[in-house]
């Protein structure tokens, strides 16, 4: 339920009413800020704020606000540059809503975090001169009721909203699920008992279908391999997971070498899916030894073939250095940033392997998610070859940024790959229980713990 709070102090005396004719020639100045708590869980929320120009045009703007207890902090924010100091909040315009004519608004956002109490800020300015306005009591912040149905169900057709992926009440919303391991290998791992765990135990929102187009994958059998995940999206859709396509090139790393053969899967996937609203497509797993200029060519191809056949589906395109936005190959986003793969309701994948990606590569990621739409389409607990042990505290501290940032993901693997990233012991694909612990690797365990808990889709 949302409580509308009768406001903050109110400094402008001139809101947009009357202009007075006449020495001095003043300015007129006045603003409304309007903010909401959109979804709060322990120790995080997000909020929007809806700063409202009442006065004169203004060509330049920042928005100031005070939070009032020490341990509230933007920890990301968007379509403004964000700075704290203290208490002292603040948002500059950023080109896109550099200019505010009377009346124009501009929609504005951030994840925060809190200890204790999360109470509205107060003070809310623009441009130095304090605003009217409205906040929604974060001691009461909306409660949506509780979303029934499954992940498909309740989202239904996905889209990019600025940096987030958003839902069909364009919401953002965090996917938490699991990748397949090779298709080509481990079709035994993805049958109606393993499926409906994913489902039902793991409560996956998401299954990640990774179709490896060289070692013996795609290119070996196109028609074969594309019934195949063309099925996996069936049993996926059946349970109300999102099924994201994994066009999964790995070696070679330039994935212009398999451009051809993108062009001729997906422009199938794309029409024989069109209709569904539980597919998203990743047109290339780890582009590596590659510049992103090649990349970003080989997506800007792919991409309307797509769009040709599904005009409305998200895509994801890989990012250089395996997928690390460039940080594996000493580059960074800002590579990214600066020249953007030109087309709309996009996607960047970001990759991690917890024990041998940290500090600088969550650095990496808490800096771009405020610029790009990023989705972690492939991670895993373990060092980069897919084994050895799982790094628990990296791992726990991806997960939790991830969930901060509200980045979904997808978990390599759920298989049971006799190494250290399967969620399976070995073995256990030839058998009948995916549901009990004592299938589960380490990781597994984890993982399970993770993605079972609660989702907390907006439904309005
Ligand atoms: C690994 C598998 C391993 C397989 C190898 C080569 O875990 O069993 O032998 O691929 O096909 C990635 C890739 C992903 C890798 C994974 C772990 O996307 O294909 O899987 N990894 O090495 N990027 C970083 C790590």
């Amino acid at each position: 339920m949302k409580r509308i709070l009768a406001l903050l102090a109110t400094g402008a005396s001139v809101v947009g009413l009357t202009v007075l004719a006449g020495p001095p020639a003043q300015a007129t100045t006045g603003c409304t800020a309007e903010y909401t708590i959109t979804s709060q869980w322990a120790g995080g929320f997000q909020a929007g704020v809806k700063v409202t120009n009442l006065g004169d045009p203004v060509s330049d703007w920042t928005l100031g606000f005070t939070m009032p207890h020490a341990g509230q902090k933007v920890v990301q924010g968007w379509n403004a540059t964000w700075s704290q100091s203290g208490s002292a909040v603040t948002a500059a315009a950023v080109d896109w809503n550099r200019t505010l004519a009377t009346g124009a608004s501009a929609d504005l956002g951030f994840v925060g975090a809190f200890t204790g109490s999360n109470p509205a800020p107060t003070s809310f300015s623009l441009n130095g001169v304090a605003c009217t306005g409205s906040v929604t009591d974060p001691t009461d912040p909306p409660t949506d009721p509780p979303a029934t149905g499954t992940p498909t169900d309740v989202n239904g057709q996905l889209h990019v909203c600025g940096v987030h992926l958003c839902n069909q009440y364009d919401r953002p919303i965090q996917l938490r699920g699991m990748s397949t391991h090779g298709i080509q290998w481990f079709g035994p791992c993805y049958g109606d008992a393993s499926l409906d765990a994913l489902a039902d135990d793991w409560k996956s929102d998401l299954l990640r279908v990774a179709m490896y187009v060289q070692e013996d994958g795609y290119e070996t059998d196109p028609e074969g391999f594309t019934r195949q995940v063309n099925h996996l999206v069936d049993m996926a859709e059946a349970r109300g997971m999102y099924a994201l396509i994994d066009f999964h090139t790995l070696t070679p790393g330039d994935p212009n070498y398999n451009l051809d053969r993108a062009k001729t899967f997906f422009s199938s996937v794309a029409a024989r899916n069109a209709d569904k609203k539980n597919v998203i497509y990743e047109i290339a797993n780890e582009p590596n030894g590659v510049s992103w200029a090649a990349v970003k060519n080989y997506a800007e191809q792919v991409i309307p073939v797509i769009r040709a056949a599904d005009p409305d589906a998200v895509v994801i395109v890989g990012t250089r250095g395996w997928s690390s936005l460039g940080v594996s190959d000493g580059a960074n986003e800002s590579e990214v940033v600066n020249n953007p793969v030109n087309a709309t309701n996009i996607m960047y994948a970001f990759h991690f392997y917890a024990a041998s990606h940290k500090d600088n590569y969550r650095a990496t990621v808490s800096r771009a998610a405020s610029r790009l739409p990023l989705f972690v389409t492939e991670f895993g607990t373990v060092s980069a070859t897919g084994g050895g042990a799982v790094d628990r505290a990296s791992s726990i501290a991806w997960l939790d940024l991830l969930d901060q940032l509200k980045i979904s993901y997808a978990n390599w693997t759920f298989s049971d790959a006799d190494e250290g990233s399967a969620a399976f012991k070995p073995g256990t694909c030839n058998g009948s229980d995916f549901s009990s612990s004592a299938v589960l690797t380490e990781s597994g365990t984890l993982l399970k713990s993770r993605i079972s808990t609660a989702d907390n889709f907006p439904t309005s």
